[in-house]
């Protein structure tokens, strides 16, 4: 028995330890072609990396959103949280040589909760290794949400990330790439990853994607159904974008991230703070 594309083993690996990884997804050329896409874009359009790459860019980029849509990635997804699938977040996490950016250990589910979990996918575009900050992973922490403080993110500033109180390093797992390949993990597994040490560029592109069926325990999330059914409507529906960073893409972010802003992605807001998010500046 085995599922559309893991194992058997691999799908008991990831409901015992909170993750699978090594999982190929993209050829060569397709490695090549997006990494292509990517330079040229921060190449043209350097004032607008910071904020088209952050929270929901496969709202903005449609070639974001294609590689979430992508069959093989779906596929390993689907074995490991059923048929009908939300995308409900697509972010670059890029690291350069030397970058300090690092994340504390976290669970993405810590602040708002969703049932049955979401998965992460993490995509490789670069080799991820100790050396340029791979992921860390601490395995079987996903059985629940552990105590954690709020503190600023490494992102936007004074974004609120909620950082695990209390984790063994000692246990925690590297999980080391090639490009083209994926790791999938739990939300609530606990993560993080150290700055790049390395002088080569790590490149990542994340994707959240949340069963159909889920429900979140504060507010109500959105997101893309890129596979099976949506008979529930408890997520709000997502446009797709356009190709090239149109107008129509910058409105339709905006205006989903203005109205459901309980994203697990957002931070908590402080009392009387309005909503924020990276958005176009201009
Ligand atoms: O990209 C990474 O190394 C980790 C990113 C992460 O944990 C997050 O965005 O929550």
């Amino acid at each position: 028995m085995m599922g559309k594309l893991l194992s058997d083993a691999q799908i008991q690996g990831f409901r015992d330890d909170g993750f699978v990884s090594g999982i190929p997804v993209l050829s060569p050329e397709e490695v090549a072609d997006l990494v292509a896409r990517t330079q040229a874009f921060e190449a043209e359009r350097p004032q607008d990396i910071a904020w088209a790459f952050d929270i929901k860019a496969n709202l903005l980029l449609d070639w974001v959103y294609e590689l979430g849509c992508n069959e093989r990635l779906l596929d390993a997804v689907e074995d490991l949280i059923g048929p009908n699938v939300l995308m409900t977040n697509g972010v670059y996490r890029n690291k350069n040589p030397g970058s300090a950016v690092d994340y504390g250990w976290h669970q993405d589910s810590a602040r708002i909760q969703v049932d049955p979990c979401f998965v992460i996918a993490y995509v490789a575009l670069s080799p991820a290794t100790p050396e340029n900050g791979c992921l860390r992973v601490i395995p079987g922490t996903h059985d629940r949400v552990r105590p954690f403080s709020l503190t600023e993110g490494p992102g936007q500033r004074r974004r609120l990330v909620a950082r695990v109180i209390d984790v063994d390093e000692s246990a925690a797992v590297d999980l080391t790439l090639a490009p083209g390949e994926a790791a999938i993990f739990h939300s609530n597994l606990v993560h993080g990853s150290a700055p790049n040490r390395s002088d080569a560029r790590r490149m990542a592109l994340l994707y959240d994607y949340t069963p159909a069926e889920a429900r979140q325990n504060v507010g109500r999330g959105s997101g893309q159904l890129v596979r099976g059914v949506d008979r529930w409507g408890h997520f709000a529906p997502e446009p797709v974008p356009e190709p090239g960073l149109t107008e129509a893409n910058v409105l339709g972010r905006r205006a989903i991230l203005s109205t459901y802003h309980e994203n697990v992605l957002m931070g908590p807001r402080l009392p009387g703070e309005t909503v924020t998010f990276p958005d176009r500046p201009y």
